[in-house]
C-alpha cells in the first residue's frame, strides 16, 4: 500500500526556497488557494433604479457635450467589481439628445441596446438605418460599424450591454474610428437583422401567455436571423412575460445575466437577497446564485435579459439547475 510521504522541512529551508522561487517568476501551487467545489462570483446581485439613473443621464447630458465623449455613457457599477456590472457583460446606460449624434465606429466587442425612453431616434448599422422605439432590441455584433443620432425632439435613453470585459481578459480589443462622422445609409430595411421591435416581441409573448398553463415560462429567446442560434457569439438574449401574480421557479446557471425591467412592478430574490423592481430597472444576477422573480403587480411584467451562456456553452462549461 502507498504511503503519503511526510517530510519534514524547517521554516527557514522553506521560506528560502521560496524566496529563490519568486526571484525566478515561480510560484509554489501547493500555497495557493483551492479550487472551488462550485463557482463564487465576485460580484452580488444588484439593482439600480430608473428613479435614480434617469436624472444622473439628463445631468450628464448637461455637463458633457458629445464632442467630449466618444460615447455618453454611464457604467452601472456592481459593489464588488471595478466600474462593470458583471464580470464578462458590462451593462451601461447612454443618452443622446435631441439633435446630437454619436460618431461613427466599431470595435471588436459585440454590443446591443435595448431602447428604454424616445421614439424614432436611430442607430446606423453597416449602413443601415435602425429605428428606435421603446422596448426594442438592436445590435450592434463585433467588428460592425455603428453611430446613433436623435433628430427627434425628446431624449433618446436606452441601456447598452456589451462584452468589453471579456474581450479585454481575452486581450483581442481592437477599435477603430469611422472616417466620417456619419454613415451614410440607405432606404430602410423590412425586417433588419440587426432589429427586434417590442411590438412584435410584445404580441408573440401575449399569444404565448394565452395558450401556456398556469406554471409554464412564458419566454423567448431572440435569435440571430441568420444562423437560428443566440443573437451573437458572445451573448443570449431573452424576453420574459410575468403574468399577475405569477412566480417562476428559482433556477441557477453557470453564465453571467443581466436583467431590464421593460415594464411591470415585483421582485426578485437572488442568491438568497430580494431585490424590488419596477419599470426600467436593471439588475444584475452573478454566475450559478438562485434567481426567481415574482410579479407582484396587477399588469403583465416584461422583463429583458442578456447573458454570457454562448461562451460558456461552447467552452462547454455551462450548466444549470432548478431550485425546489
Ligand atoms: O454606443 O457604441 O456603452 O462603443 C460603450 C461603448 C456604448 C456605443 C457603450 C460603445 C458604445
Ligand atoms: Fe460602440
Amino acid at each position: 500500500m502507498l504511503e503519503l510521504s511526510d517530510i519534514q522541512s524547517s521554516q527557514e529551508e522553506l521560506e528560502d526556497y521560496y524566496t529563490q522561487l519568486r526571484t525566478q517568476h515561480v510560484a509554489p501551487a501547493w500555497l495557493s488557494e483551492a479550487v472551488s467545489v462550485a463557482p463564487q462570483s465576485a460580484a452580488v446581485p444588484y439593482l439600480w433604479h430608473w428613479r435614480d439613473l434617469r436624472p444622473q443621464a439628463m445631468r450628464a447630458a448637461k455637463l458633457v457635450g458629445t464632442a467630449q465623449a466618444e460615447r455618453r455613457v454611464l457604467r452601472l457599477s456592481n459593489p464588488k467589481l471595478s466600474g462593470i456590472a458583471s464580470q464578462t457583460l458590462v451593462a451601461n446606460i447612454q443618452i443622446v439628445m435631441p439633435g446630437e449624434i454619436a460618431r461613427a465606429h466599431r470595435h471588436s466587442a459585440a454590443a446591443l441596446r435595448l431602447i428604454i425612453e424616445g421614439k424614432g431616434g436611430y442607430t446606423v448599422v453597416n449602413g443601415e438605418r435602425v429605428p428606435m422605439f421603446p422596448g426594442d432590441l438592436v445590435l450592434t455584433p463585433n467588428w460592425s460599424w455603428h453611430d446613433h443620432a436623435n433628430d427627434t425632439d425628446a431624449p433618446m435613453i436606452w441601456l447598452d450591454g456589451l462584452d468589453t470585459p471579456l474581450v479585454r481578459m481575452l486581450e483581442a480589443g481592437f477599435f477603430e474610428e469611422y472616417a466620417n462622422e456619419t454613415q451614410q445609409f440607405g432606404a430602410p430595411v423590412n425586417a433588419s437583422q440587426w432589429h427586434y421591435p417590442m411590438s412584435e416581441m410584445r404580441a408573440a409573448l401575449e399569444r404565448l401567455a394565452d395558450a401556456a398553463n398556469a406554471g409554464d415560462a412564458v419566454v423567448f429567446e431572440y435569435k440571430n436571423r441568420a444562423t437560428g442560434g443566440p443573437v451573437m457569439p458572445t451573448i443570449a438574449c431573452h424576453m420574459q412575460l410575468l403574468r399577475p401574480g405569477e412566480t417562476t421557479r428559482g433556477w441557477r446557471r453557470v453564465c453571467r445575466m443581466n436583467y431590464h425591467v421593460v415594464e411591470g412592478a415585483g421582485h426578485s430574490i437572488i442568491g438568497g437577497q430580494r431585490l424590488d423592481w419596477e419599470d426600467k430597472d436593471v439588475f444584475t444576477v452573478p454566475t450559478w446564485s438562485y434567481c426567481a422573480h415574482v410579479n407582484s403587480g396587477d399588469r403583465p411584467a416584461f422583463l429583458f435579459s442578456f447573458s454570457d451562456a454562448p461562451v460558456m456553452r461552447a467552452l462547454s462549461l455551462y450548466r444549470e439547475e432548478i431550485g425546489s
